[in-house]
């Protein structure tokens, strides 16, 4: 397959101010007929005609009412052109009901949709589909279907038809078309200049009852862009379209957001209080693109992170703001480090702003997306947020309407702070967690903190610069009180000093508050300072990252000393854990262990060859541990946090059900799962319903209440995606592989689904005992499937390949298991660009 290189980039040959569209829509047979007037680019003095086009049956093309006599190739056509303004003409043929792989135009349960980011609209008709080059777009829809939705605002419709205009240039990523029998839940939004907008939430028919939730979660998201961002909404019309069949989450097309039912639908008896956090996140997310993404775009796909690091933090910002801070971000860096510090570690490690791709749908990655907003974030604490905003206002004032890269938006930083960010650019362009090491010393009343940076090698980036890194850092006196509060320290050399002068006692420090840089930090302590910190530290995110750390050396010093659970540590989780003046969402986060793989990145960075079974026995040790240590406080704790009133998905019922449940899973370990058995009796809420579940199957008492799960949820597609999903992740892990591949063997398995195929799958990644058994049947089940859903659905199956990015952690026994299943899936016939390089990437 062919690499592309951003060194490469040259700008377009040929603009376009005016796009016509019009489908008649067929199942096996829709025509696209497309008018387009191309203008050349004074920019640049190429005059070369190339437009993009993948599986499409050319019917006729015309360049000014004249035969265009293009030469194709699988990629795309050329044809001779003049070298002034000019109309394109074109008739093409596809098949979205063949269309499995969920990019350009498909179907999905009758309804036609479609998911152009990034490269889908090829797929839908002959275009330069390319992010800078932005029209405004007229479309008619024709077809015997009574809901037809495209971008932008609607212009006429009749009996089978409708016509939409969107006065937005736009990319042709951004172009969306729905249509289908849809029911809408509606609204109104009037923005601050007093625009009334007209709201939609377009589902099948049956799903009108989950829709209310995220209608008002729209609502909150376009009050807080104006009140925080000052941005308004631009069109009169806001839609937004649930759909089963998608690859991603959602996706943010101008006016015509298209959701992943999974991150839209809600109930309180369908979906937990996690999913409705995730819900609100991700609309903010979609809606908050409009002007970071849609009014002011990528130039090229390997900006991706301008859009999507900035995106990401301000939904991040916004869950921050109509939930708990603390709570947000302790989630977000958990979220991090088991996704993006784990890409980075490891073969497919890559710049926040990748270099080259050979497909542009393998970098829809964490490191992009969460490093992405880290990045922001850092900026954010560096120039302080006055300026931040101020930076922000002149970014959108001075690029709305373009097509942007990084080093626009670095510039727009250095205008309005006067700050030289030559170096801070590196988070961009050098992929790797750096390693931070902080010493201390107290001489004559002056505390020093030395630290040191190191980024390791990445896959071609032997050497690495020093990065510009906030390090947060407040000091504590040994009563507990804060002697030094919260202090931004700027390190920027590869080795650093900072000094406190005028203390009158050694102070113990709490190093990178709030998360406040994406880095390893590592300092020589204790388990007797970190109890201190756990106690005391006035820092949310400290305070847990110390019990986090706590928990840590017990299960590493468990597993590779043989030691026994330690009982200062279940001392101090048992303090934590029946602290009041605590928030109970932060008890509950406090109290969870790290995961398996968490531990696994942690002993392989310390030079230890991780057992997954071994740490799997650890965990489970410590568990049970806690929960005979804490059994006198377990129902107590549950009364006191069971929330009685009527199920509200805020956090702070979230957070009270949260940490009942954890003293749940602890009571399930004591009492064979009787507690969570009249848990899951009485539950009217789907929160604690699978929670209950869980408990009852951990405590290998689920088959019945297996049973009643499927009873009464069988008709809901993402109700079932749960019950398969939880089978596989809380299976022995002799059993998992085997539990997983007799779930496929149900007629509801629908590998063509891609919630369903990652039900299954993705938990059987998530059951890392499970998926690195030393059978190797993980592997090899995995592989099977991963084969199997290429022909189908080549997207997903890449991401999927994740799952193996970890195996040179591994002893060589799993190391070769591995290998010979990435062999075997590389050996496929016909395998797919995007799993091509996702194996190769991971066999380097
Ligand atoms: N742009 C793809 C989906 C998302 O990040 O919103
Ligand atoms: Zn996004």
């Amino acid at each position: 397959p062919q690499t592309f290189y951003l060194s490469d980039y040259t700008p377009p040959a040929f603009l376009i101010d005016e796009v016509s569209l019009t489908f008649r829509l067929a199942p096996e047979a829709t025509r696209v007929i497309s008018r387009i007037h191309f203008v050349p680019n004074p920019d640049t003095t190429d005059r070369s005609f190339f437009l993009h086009g993948e599986q499409l049956k050319l019917i006729s093309a015309k360049i000014d009412g004249h035969d265009a006599n293009p030469t194709l190739t699988a990629q795309g056509l050329t044809a001779e052109v003049p070298d002034h303004e000019f109309t394109w003409e074109a008739e093409v043929e596809i098949s979205p009901a063949t269309n499995t792989a969920l990019e350009g135009l498909y179907m999905s349960n009758g309804m036609y949709c479609t998911q152009c980011e990034a490269e889908g609209f090829r797929k839908i008709t002959y275009y330069p589909d390319r992010p800078d080059v932005m029209a405004p777009f007229h479309v008619r829809i024709e077809g015997d279907l009574p809901v037809l939705l495209s971008n932008g605002n609607p212009v006429d419709q009749g009996e089978g038809w409708a016509e939409w205009s969107d006065p937005w240039p736009k990319p042709a990523y951004l172009f969306a078309l729905v249509a289908g029998d849809l029911r809408a839940t509606s609204g109104t939004f009037t923005t601050r200049s007093g625009n009334e907008v007209a709201l939609n939430l377009w589902v099948r028919p049956g799903d009108e009852g989950k829709t209310e939730f995220g209608l008002q979660a729209l609502k909150d998201s376009m009050k807080w862009d104006e009140d925080v961002y000052g941005r308004e909404y631009d069109l009169d019309l806001f839609n937004i379209v649930a759909v089963d069949d998608f690859n991603m989450g959602a996706m943010e097309n101008k006016g015509l957001n298209i959701f992943n039912s999974s991150a839209v639908l809600a109930s309180p008896e369908t979906s937990t209080d996690a999913n409705f956090e995730r819900i609100e996140g991700i609309i903010a997310h979609e809606y908050f693109h409009n002007w970071t993404g849609n009014r002011i775009t990528c130039r090229d796909w390997f900006q991706l992170c301008l859009k999507e690091g900035l995106t990401v933090f301000r939904d991040q910002q916004f869950t921050s703001d109509m939930r708990s801070e603390p709570v947000k971000r302790i989630s977000d860096v958990l979220m991090l480090r088991a996704r993006q510090f784990r890409e980075d570690a490891g073969p497919l490690a890559h710049n926040v702003r990748p270099e080259s791709y050979q497909e542009i749908n393998n970098f829809y990655t964490a490191t992009v997306y969460e490093k992405g907003a880290e990045v922001i974030g850092m900026l954010f604490r560096l120039v302080g947020e006055t300026d931040y905003y101020r930076a922000l206002d002149m970014y959108f004032q001075r690029h709305d309407g373009q097509a942007c890269t990084i080093e626009d938006w670095i510039a727009v930083f250095e205008d309005a702070t006067g700050r030289d960010l030559t170096q801070f650019k590196r988070w961009y362009t050098q992929a790797g967690t750096p390693h931070l090491t902080v010493t201390e010393e107290w001489v004559n009343g002056k505390y020093n903190l030395h630290f040191k940076q190191e980024t390791k090698p990445t896959p071609g980036q032997p050497d690495k610069q020093p990065l510009v890194i906030p390090i947060a850092v407040g000091l504590l006196a040994h009563d507990g009180s804060e002697i030094v509060p919260t202090t931004l320290l700027e390190m920027t050399e590869a080795a650093q000093t900072f000094s406190f002068d005028g203390l009158t006692e050694r102070p113990i420090p709490s190093i990178l508050r709030e998360f406040s840089a994406p880095v390893v930090l590592h300092r020589d302590t204790n388990n007797q300072e970190r109890a201190f910190l756990l106690a005391h530290d006035t820092d949310p995110f400290n305070k847990w990252e110390a019990g986090r750390a706590l928990a840590k050396d017990v299960l590493v010093r468990m597993i590779t000393k043989g030691t026994k659970p330690d009982t200062g540590f279940l001392d101090a989780l048992r303090q934590m854990a029946l602290d009041d003046t605590q928030d109970p969402a932060f008890r509950a986060l406090a109290m969870a262990l790290p995961s398996q793989d968490d531990i696994a990145q942690t002993l392989f960075a310390s030079g230890v060859t991780p057992d997954p079974m071994a740490i799997y026995g650890a965990v489970k040790t410590l568990s049970r541990a806690i929960a005979e240590h804490m059994k006198d406080d377990l129902p107590a704790l549950l009364a006191a946090n069971t929330v009685t009133e009527p199920y509200q998905p805020n956090a702070e019922q979230s957070g009270k059900r949260a940490l009942a449940n954890t003293a749940l899973s602890l009571l399930s370990k004591l009492d064979n799962g009787a507690a969570a058995q009249a848990q899951y009796d009485a539950a009217d809420n789907m929160t604690q319903q699978l929670s209950a579940l869980s408990c009852l199957i951990r405590a290998g008492a689920g088959a019945d209440a297996l049973a009643k799960f499927e009873q009464q949820w069988h008709g809901d597609r993402l109700v079932m995606d749960k019950w398969f999903g939880l089978q596989v992740m809380l299976a022995e892990p002799e059993d998992a592989a085997r539990v997983a591949q007799t779930l496929t063997e149900r007629d509801d398995f629908d590998m063509k689904n891609p919630n369903r195929f990652r039900a299954v799958f993705g938990a059987l990644a998530g059951n890392p005992a499970g998926f690195h058994h030393p059978s190797g049947d993980g592997y090899r089940t995995m592989a099977d499937w991963l084969i199997k859903l290429d022909t189908v659905n080549p997207q997903t199956t890449a991401r999927m390949c994740s799952a193996f990015d970890t195996w040179k952690r591994y002893d060589a026994d799993r190391q070769a298991m591995i290998r010979d299943q990435l062999e075997r899936i590389a050996a496929k016939p016909d395998l797919s660009r995007d799993v091509t390089e996702m194996v190769e990437r991971i066999m380097a």
